[in-house]
């Protein structure tokens, strides 16, 4: 099979476009679709400073790469959540990165600052690993972006991500997570960080082979508490659709975004932003979910934002 742009050997065939790449012009291909879709949501700009959010596997680490190859100003951000050899394998691989190329790694460490993990505070609160674990990491980036003024911040979610989230939102009519769903997400005025996707027209195949072209070494392992994950049924069925009749989950999510979204328009209705009593930060209740979950696990809060302040002068 021969590459469309160069007519050289290819090396990747990306079926649903029904075209192959040569490794270079992969490479191009690839940062067309994340420019196009920095470009189509307004996510940034060359000057303004990005915290990616890593994790240590393929997805985040080839954002990081991706935007720090095109010129743009991107620091990551690291939270050790203490799931044993998982977190630690992780943190080391997300390090290694970061040193390879010279860029600035803030790193969290939940067992750090209160001596116990994820898995721990979110027994102590009887809740889920995942559910106590989104709260936190919200948190946590959160406070980072803004303690630290980013403008915003950019996770790896991919094509394959997004399609199953939109899959999993209809199959159970989530209304509100429909109108949300987007490749950019709250604007700061809210109180919040803005939140932006760049890869969310990658698929995860894509985003593999450009870490093997581009010798990017990531953990392979998925978290842990991830094994019953319902997301990654959706993911499976998804796939089974793809293989089928390729370029199912572009249609999918991108006809969502540009006809479908239309049905879910969020009404503009007035969010009554308190600040926590406890650490100061946006939430609709008087204490955040946060405050709610570290001091249900008799834990101190106001240590996390301590940590996170000291980062500044680090
Ligand atoms: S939520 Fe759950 Fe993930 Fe947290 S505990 Fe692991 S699987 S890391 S995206
Ligand atoms: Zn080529
Ligand atoms: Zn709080």
């Amino acid at each position: 099979m021969r590459c469309t742009k160069c007519h050289n050997e290819a090396t990747i065939y990306i079926r649903r476009h029904n075209t192959a790449f040569c490794k270079e012009h992969f490479i191009e291909y690839i940062y067309g679709q994340v420019e196009k879709a920095i470009k189509k949501y307004k996510m940034f700009e060359k000057t303004d400073k990005i915290l990616v959010a890593v994790s240590g596997g393929k997805d985040s680490l080839a954002l990081w790469d991706i935007l720090n190859s095109l010129g743009y100003n991107s620091d990551g951000l690291y939270i050790d959540l203490g799931i044993s050899e998982y977190s630690e394998k992780s943190k080391e691989v997300a390090q290694k990165f970061a040193e390879s190329r010279n860029l600035k790694l803030h790193v969290v460490s939940i067992k750090d600052i209160y001596g116990v993990g994820i898995k721990e505070i979110a027994h102590k609160n009887r809740k889920p690993p995942c559910s106590t674990c989104g709260v936190i990491k919200r948190y946590i980036m959160n406070l980072t972006a803004k303690e630290l003024q980013y403008k915003v911040i950019a996770t790896g979610h991919n094509l394959d991500d997004e399609s199953a989230i939109l899959l999993g939102n209809i199959l159970h009519w989530q209304i509100d997570y429909l109108k949300a769903q987007s490749p950019i997400l709250f604007e700061d005025e809210a109180g919040f960080a803005r939140k932006v996707k760049p890869l969310y027209r990658i698929s995860e195949y894509e985003t593999s082979a450009y870490c093997i072209m581009k010798k990017i070494e990531y953990i392979l392992d998925e978290c842990p508490m991830s094994i019953d994950a319902q997301s990654l049924r959706y993911k499976g069925m998804l796939n089974t659709l793809e293989k089928d009749s390729p370029g199912t989950k572009e249609q999918f999510y991108f006809g969502f975004l540009e006809k479908g979204k239309n049905y879910f328009i969020p009404e503009k209705r007035e969010i009554k932003l308190n600040s926590c009593k406890i650490c100061e930060q946006p939430t609709t209740s008087e204490i955040c979910g946060f405050c709610r979950q570290i001091t249900k696990a008799n834990l101190e809060p106001l240590n996390m934002k301590e940590f996170i302040l000291r980062l500044k002068d680090s």
